[in-house]
């Protein structure tokens, strides 16, 4: 039995996930995305488990598919990627799109390839003033997987999103955030304790609301306006009728922090 590749650690109702595989930048493998799947699955059963957060032992966040493992080959000889993305890198994004929990990529170093992507498909991302976010793609005449070619377009436009993808430059933290790929970037030194700190903020919140603002944003890509007003409507209705909102109210009056359940 190899050794695990991820670490999955709590602190409170934050579960932490992270790629360790230093030396080689946390690249993916098959059995990285084995065990982070299954991480996530845990996680999302665990009804104590309010936030999850991704990030990366050492230097990196993640560095893409490890492109030094042998590749799947076709009938043909040559290696065949899709079979890769259908078994690997789709149902990782798509799980991470329908998540039960709120996800927060925290990226702490170089984030290139597959990884940017699989950051974006989480809810929120924090960078380290340090780290770069690279659709390195090009760079090996591939394509942008793992859901880029669907989710930059939507969070930059067509057309930075394909200069983004032609050029593969690496964006800093400080230009992705201006660009709102990042919602907050902190200091190299205190990057763990500072999103660590983050990540506790929001699992102090409400979850059932923050599960409805995830489906609201999500739906109104596709939504005109009014389809979208209606659907604020009945996620509202349901919110109205929440312990949490009791509590949102009686804290309001209280003047003191509502105590949020998820019910
Ligand atoms: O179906 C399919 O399989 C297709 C799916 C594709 C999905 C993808 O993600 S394709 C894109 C793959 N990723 C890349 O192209 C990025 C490759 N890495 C880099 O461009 C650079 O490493 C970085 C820009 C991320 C960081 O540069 P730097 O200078 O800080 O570090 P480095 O020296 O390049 O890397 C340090 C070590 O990590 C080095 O090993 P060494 O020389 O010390 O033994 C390097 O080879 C290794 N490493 C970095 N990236 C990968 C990797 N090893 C395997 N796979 C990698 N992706």
């Amino acid at each position: 039995m190899s050794e695990p590749v991820i670490t999955s650690t709590r602190a409170d109702s934050v579960a932490i996930i992270t790629l360790n595989r230093p030396d080689r930048l946390n690249a993916l493998t098959s059995q990285m995305h084995e065990e982070l799947r299954a991480a996530l699955a845990e996680h999302a059963a665990d009804e104590s488990v309010r936030v999850v957060m991704l990030t990366g032992a050492g230097r990196a966040f993640c560095a893409g598919q490890d492109l030094t493992v042998e590749l799947p080959v076709g009938p043909d000889g040559r290696a065949d990627l899709e079979e890769t993305l259908l078994r690997e890198y789709n149902p990782l994004v798509l799980m991470l799109a329908d998540y039960p929990k709120l996800t927060i990529a925290a990226l702490n170093g170089p984030t290139a390839g597959a990884a940017v992507n699989i950051a974006l498909a989480c809810d929120v991302v924090v960078a380290a003033q340090s780290a770069f976010l690279q659709q390195a793609f090009a760079k090996i005449a591939l394509l942008p997987d793992a859901g880029g070619t669907w989710i930059l377009p939507r969070l930059v436009g067509p057309k930075r999103a394909l200069a983004l993808m032609l050029t593969a430059e690496a964006v800093s933290a400080g230009d992705a955030l201006g660009m709102g790929l990042v919602a907050k970037v902190f200091p190299d030194e205190s990057f763990a304790a500072d999103a660590g700190a983050f990540a506790k903020t929001l699992a102090a919140g409400p979850p059932l609301a923050q599960q409805a603002m995830k489906q609201a944003i999500r739906e109104s890509l596709d939504n005109d306006l009014a389809t979208q007003l209606n659907l604020e409507a009945r996620l509202q209705a349901k919110l109205g009728r929440s312990d949490d909102f009791e509590e949102g109210i009686a804290a309001f009056k209280e003047k003191r922090a509502p105590v949020f359940t998820g019910r």
